[in-house]
């Protein structure tokens, strides 16, 4: 993606901003306005951004020729509140799995003025979605589906982090419920959807495609989205904190990690019950104890050998499509994720 389009995609996040912060359906005084202005500084543009440009590029790509300002400022906006939309998340999963911290900065609730603040903020996060929409899609003909398709890909999420969180209840703790098919259910809707599919769907609305007609799409960008949460998953563990800006909490928490699913497959007997000892402690020793096996069972190697053949499979259904344009969507946002490092 260009330089130029990537600056204006960025001055649109303070246009929006300012729009919310004088939004004339509250009566903001400064205070307020300086806690949400600070509060959208924090969360929502620190990322990597690749939701948000996503739509951008993806719109480019679908129309095959320069974009105009009004396309530009309209899939930036949307790509926008793709970012919100993340942002929202990340604010309530960072409660949940008590993280400590996100984007190399403290997350938001850990911050002393903050703390429970941060359930309502993610509340107010997720309300300024449809406040962007409405203000500027309203007349669009496919402004119905935009926030039907938001809602949609909401309640995948939701519905998705419920699972994640379900498995992992404290006093229920058993792993030998764990498998790759449960895995494969949680990552699909709480990350598949809002990351990849939902970027595409944008684009693909604002250039006047009917949905219900890209059903392979979807299912590329929910298989990718699947390739990137095992990413996420490895990252957790095995990837260098000052680079993904998060401390990994997932062997504490008990979660349903691709690792620990693999470990669970690798293990002899007595690597097993080291593992059901110790995963899902919080003090230090267990933790190093269930890294150590990850790495006596090489799941580096077992993740290299995944990642790679995870790469060769998509390339082989993005190829089938029968549309250029479509397969350099999918090609385009492929190449932004394999072998990443963050
Ligand atoms: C990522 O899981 C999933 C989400 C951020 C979706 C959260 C959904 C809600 C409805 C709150 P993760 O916990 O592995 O992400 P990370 O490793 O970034 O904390
Ligand atoms: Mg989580
Ligand atoms: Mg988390
Ligand atoms: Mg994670």
């Amino acid at each position: 993606m260009s330089t130029d389009l990537k600056s204006k995609f960025l001055e649109v996040y303070d246009t929006l901003k300012s729009e919310l912060i004088n939004d004339p359906a509250f009566e903001f005084d400064d205070d307020s306005r300086q806690w949400v202005e600070k509060m959208l500084d924090y969360n929502v543009p620190g990322g990597k951004l690749n939701r948000g440009l996503s739509v951008v590029d993806s719109y480019q790509l679908l129309k095959g020729e320069e974009l105009t300002e009004d396309e530009i400022f309209l899939s930036s906006a949307l790509g926008w509140c793709v970012e919100w939309l993340q942002a929202y998340f990340l604010v309530l999963d960072d409660i949940m799995d008590e993280s400590h911290t996100r984007r190399g900065q403290p997350c938001w609730f850990r911050l002393p003025k903050v703390g429970m603040i941060a359930a309502n903020d993610g509340i107010i996060l997720r309300n300024h979605i449809p406040r962007i929409l409405k203000k500027h899609f309203r007349g669009k003909p496919y402004y119905i589906d935009l926030v039907d398709l938001f809602n949609e890909v909401e309640f995948q999420t939701a519905s998705g982090q419920m699972i994640d969180l379900i498995t992992t209840l404290v006093g229920e703790k058993d792993l030998s419920k764990y498998s790759l098919s449960i895995h494969r259910r949680i990552v699909q809707y709480k990350t598949a959807y809002y990351s990849f599919y939902l970027p595409v769907a944008c684009a693909l609305l604002m250039f006047g495609e009917d949905l219900e007609k890209h059903v392979e799409v979807k299912d590329v960008l929910v298989e990718m989205g699947t390739y990137f949460q095992v990413q996420d998953d490895y990252l957790d563990c095995f990837g260098a904190p000052e680079v993904i800006g998060k401390i990994g909490t997932d062997i504490e928490d008990f979660k349903c990690s691709w690792l620990v699913v693999k470990a669970l497959e690798l293990a002899d007997q007595e690597q097993s019950k080291l593992l059901h000892e110790n995963y899902g402690k919080k003090d230090p020793a267990s933790v190093a104890k269930v890294k150590e096996l990850y790495h006596t069972l090489n799941l580096q190697g077992v993740f290299e050998d995944y990642e790679s053949k995870s790469y060769e499979k998509l390339i082989t259904s993005i190829e089938a499509h029968p549309s250029k344009a479509v397969q350099a969507v999918l090609k385009s946002f492929l190449g932004k994720i394999y072998k990443r490092q963050k």
